[in-house]
């Protein structure tokens, strides 16, 4: 049955979604993490990127989050989404990301960083320069290398394609075997360093690989496979957990283009990325949490005077559609939006990032209810997203960046 959308206070009043940044489990969210302890504990400050998605510093975040060190974050907006910080060039000239503060002494390059860490509060298991870590660092830059080449370069023919695929497959085949040698799904015995190091690329790896060659890193590679299966078990890895649209759409302006092969098998996966069923995709497979439509309902409710701002169209028009959205998600029933408020549904349901926004299956919900209710009026898509810049996510057009 049809039915006429809920108003924001209903909304708000169905919401029983509640989180603990600073002490609950990892989140995109917290500008300070306790881990019960005291913010006197403090000694580390992590600056990291607003969208949540620098590898580099999703790598420290998961050590940080692993070894349960109180920090507190600092978020800068990276080029391609916005104008730097001036507060954080002042402090770091070029820009880059991450940086961190370890005793009010300021440290950059990742590597570096978990070095310092390390220093202090005792490597995560085995460290950065322990010889068995040594040789999988380097076997990650090889397989790092061997994936910029087969997606980042244009390729003038099929032979060429096929061959910077087949150097990609050969490093995977070495990563299967040394996962291989370990008695469980880790790189060595136990979760540690050297899984955080190849976390943020194996992840970008997985994603871009669906998308844009139409190859199953995780479903092609049972060793691999095990290991993000092993990884989501962890509420760690979780909390920094991208999905397959993120990467997919934020990868292209930071890597300078990502190729497209067209074969019909990617062709299919671009669908299914962009316009769904995003449940079952292979970007998770941990069971979904009870809480996630609770969890997408809350994140929008705190945000949806921006969300409404920013979005193309008339206000009034998209106020009313997105509460038919909500109204669907939350109750399940049908709640049909004003006429021509199906690209700016679509617009929205483009731009839902993970983890920055919600986790990957309040995400996965929250898109099917845009799509499910635009659906309802029509099919017109929203504003491409730009494949140069990532402006149209500007962060300060949502948060009041402090300094
Ligand atoms: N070698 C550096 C690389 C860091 C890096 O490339 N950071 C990128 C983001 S992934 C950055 O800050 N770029 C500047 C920007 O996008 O604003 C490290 O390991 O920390």
């Amino acid at each position: 049955m049809a039915v006429t959308p809920l108003s924001w206070q209903e909304l708000e009043s169905l919401c029983k979604y509640r989180v603990d940044t600073i002490n609950g489990p990892t989140n995109s969210q917290a500008r300070l993490r306790l881990f019960g302890g005291s913010e006197n504990d403090v000694r580390v400050t992590l600056y990291r990127d607003h969208h949540a998605w620098c590898p580099y510093c999703q790598k420290i975040w998961l050590w940080l989050e692993e070894k349960r060190i109180p920090y507190r974050v600092q978020k800068v907006t990276m080029f391609c989404y916005g104008k730097k910080e001036n507060w954080y060039k002042r402090k770091v000239p070029s820009g880059m990301l991450p940086a961190l503060e370890l005793d009010g002494k300021l440290i950059t390059e990742s590597d570096n960083i978990l070095i310092a860490l390390e220093r202090v509060f005792g490597p995560l298991q085995w460290g950065m320069l322990d010889p068995q870590v040594l040789p999988l660092r380097q076997l990650e830059r090889l397989l790092f290398r061997a994936w910029c080449l087969w997606l980042c370069y244009p390729t003038s023919s099929t032979t060429e394609e096929q061959r910077n695929r087949q150097q990609f497959i050969d490093i995977v085949n070495k990563v299967e075997s040394t996962l291989g040698e370990t008695p469980g799904p880790y790189f060595l015995p136990e979760f540690s360093t050297a899984d955080v190091v190849f976390v943020p690329y194996v992840e970008r790896m997985n994603a871009s690989l669906y998308y844009y060659k139409g190859y199953s890193l995780r479903e092609e590679n049972p060793r691999l496979g095990a290991w993000f299966d092993a990884l989501e078990t962890r509420s760690t890895y979780r909390g920094t957990q991208s999905d397959f649209h993120t990467h997919a759409h934020d990868l292209p302006p930071q890597m300078g283009g990502c190729w497209s092969n067209n074969e019909p098998q990617t062709l299919l996966n671009q669908k299914r990325v962009d316009h769904g069923p995003w449940l079952g995709l292979p970007d998770v497979t941990y069971p979904e949490p009870e809480t996630s439509r609770q969890e997408a309902l809350y994140r929008i409710l705190k945000h949806h005077p921006s969300l409404i701002r920013v979005n193309p169209a008339p206000a009034e028009l998209f106020d009313r559609a997105l509460r038919c959205a909500l109204t669907y998600l939350i109750t399940g029933e049908i709640c049909p939006p004003p006429l021509g408020s199906d690209a700016a549904l679509r617009y929205l349901r483009d731009r839902i990032s993970v983890p920055r926004d919600m986790s990957i299956y309040a995400a996965k919900r929250l898109r099917e209810a845009l799509e499910t209710t635009a659906a309802l009026v029509g099919d017109k898509q929203g504003v491409p997203i730009p494949l140069e810049h990532r402006r149209d996510q500007d962060p300060a057009n949502f948060v009041k960046v402090p300094f």
